[in-house]
């Protein structure tokens, strides 16, 4: 039998489609998750120290408004209970199908639907739309560095946490300082005998106020639902002005750059590692990094960084190119995920077998970041150019959720076959969004995960969030082919 729509993956975006589908009408839907729970990223990431940097009140959806938040900034437990919290007060446990890894889809246009196929069974399910919520950030990067395998010690990624391995009195390496490693750093150093932390980049680092959310701050946002989405616009529009100093290089980015140079001054008091860790990229070319225990952890006695580039790694321990072997027990690989800015996470088969990685083999694309040409009724969260860099990716999701459930809507009420998406109009849409992408911080000379290895970015949205909801906010139905089945054309 077929259903309306396939939702893949139980993250933040599946579980927030789900809850938008079910208050527009549509309750025929079923979600397909690789995993044994919902949770998504924060199910993966359980790392010592994880912890959102966003704050809580703009890092949830203003649909599903939580007043019990304890501090600014939630850690990954107080997430997951949240997500949890969401599936039991909507009834989604019933749609969700747990240990479904969808190996890949195609669509048929005789029948206007999608067939989605799923590792080590036999049956596919087939279903009118199709959202994939399988996040851009879900499967870890290892390097490529020689001699990898070669480490006769105990490895761990950031993103699957052993949480069986005791840190007690080891010696543990530590690569990567992005927004993970400046995480757990802390942590460990507080833990293990000894860390020695790798940098290849400094980032720029902005001090994390954290402040707990006291009994009648909880009270009033209990009883007075105004008073959250009053604080949540506060935070939305502080991140906005942000923005000014983050995508484009503007005097507010310098602002930025002057105090996160006098956050390292405060912390950090010997001058050769306050060299080390200034950047040399304009502040938001990265990610900022929000940490107020960073830099103490790097000073602590037990701790070293270590910036000569790594050579090697070897059966003992990393191997520096000035020749010091640093032995460890351990190695912690904080070195961030593998992102499908040219694939896709499984083989996608759409109108005359055409196939979405071939077509993005040179930067991914899409209109309105959603939905693809020659792919009807297939939508992407998280999709090509949605990424915010300055504000809480919830916001982004919340408006690709409404946008999408909207086609959805369009589709099974009207009985429509297939939404599709005009050629013209997609590329009118892509070629605006790299003209602009090119005066923005991220395309300005650093590398970072958001390009590929060309310079091409096809991650991030050249503005503004509010301009990014703005031209979400209604379908426009001309932007779209429309199929109708052959008896309704009858
Ligand atoms: O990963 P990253 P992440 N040799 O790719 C280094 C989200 N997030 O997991 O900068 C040596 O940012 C690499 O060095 P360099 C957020 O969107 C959110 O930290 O490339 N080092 C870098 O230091 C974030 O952007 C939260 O020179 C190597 C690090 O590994 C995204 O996840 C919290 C190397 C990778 O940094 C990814 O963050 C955490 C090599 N061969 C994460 N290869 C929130 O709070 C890589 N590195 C919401």
């Amino acid at each position: 039998m077929t259903i309306a729509v396939a939702v893949i993956g139980a993250g933040f975006a599946g579980i927030g489609t789900a809850i938008r589908l079910k208050q527009k009408g549509i309750d025929d839907f079923t979600i397909f998750e690789r995993g044994d729970r919902v949770g998504g990223t924060w199910r993966d990431n359980t790392y010592p120290g994880a912890a959102c940097d966003i704050p809580s009140r703009l890092y949830s959806y203003s649909f599903a408004q939580n007043p019990e938040w304890s501090h600014t900034y939630s850690a990954s437990a107080e997430i997951l209970d949240y997500i949890d919290s969401m599936v039991a007060d909507h009834d989604l446990a019933r749609h969700i199908r747990f240990g479904r890894e969808v190996t890949g889809i195609s669509y048929d246009e005789e029948s206007g639907e999608w067939t989605i196929r799923f590792a080590g069974r036999r049956r596919p399910v087939t279903a009118r739309s199709v959202v994939m919520a399988s996040g851009p950030l879900a499967n870890p990067a290892m390097p490529d560095i020689r001699g990898r395998d070669d480490f006769a010690g105990h490895v761990i990624h950031s993103a699957r946490w052993d949480h069986d391995y005791d840190f007690t009195g080891k010696k543990v390496a530590v690569i990567g300082t992005g927004a993970s490693g400046v995480q757990i750093i802390p942590h460990l150093v507080k833990q293990a005998a000894s860390v020695k932390v790798f940098q290849r980049t400094p980032g720029w680092v902005l001090p994390k106020v954290d402040l707990e959310t006291g009994e009648f701050t909880k009270r009033i946002y209990r009883s007075i639902p105004g008073a959250q989405r009053l604080a949540r616009a506060g935070w939305f529009w502080g991140h906005e002005s942000v923005a000014l100093g983050v995508v484009w290089d503007t005097p507010l980015t310098r602002a930025v750059e002057a105090l996160s140079r006098l956050n390292l001054r405060l912390q950090v008091k010997d001058p050769w590692m306050r060299r080390q860790l200034t950047p040399d990229f304009s502040a938001g070319c990265k990610r900022l990094l929000m940490t107020s225990d960073y830099y103490p952890a790097l000073q602590a006695d037990n701790c070293k960084l270590v910036t000569w580039p790594i050579a090697r790694i070897a059966p003992e321990g990393v191997r520096t190119v000035e020749g010091i072997e640093h032995q460890v027990d351990c190695i912690v690989y904080a070195t961030g995920f593998e992102v499908s800015k040219q694939g896709t996470p499984f083989e996608i088969v759409g109108v005359d077998g055409r196939v979405l990685a071939d077509e993005w083999a040179g930067g991914a694309y899409a209109y309105r970041s959603v939905n693809v040409e020659g792919y009807p009724n297939l939508h992407v969260t998280f999709g090509p150019n949605s990424g915010p860099g300055h504000n809480s990716a919830l916001v982004y999701m919340e408006s690709q959720i409404d946008y999408l459930t909207d086609m959805v809507v369009h589709l099974e009420h009207n009985g429509w076959k297939a939404l599709d998406v005009r050629a013209e109009v997609q590329e009118r849409y892509n070629r605006d969004i790299q003209k602009r992408l090119a005066s923005t911080t991220w395309n300005s000379g650093c590398q970072s995960w958001y390009l590929t290895d060309d310079g091409f970015n096809s991650t991030m949205f050249p503005g503004f969030a509010t301009q990014y909801a703005n031209q979400l906010r209604e379908v426009d139905l001309r932007d779209y082919r429309i199929r109708v089945h052959a008896d309704a054309a009858a």
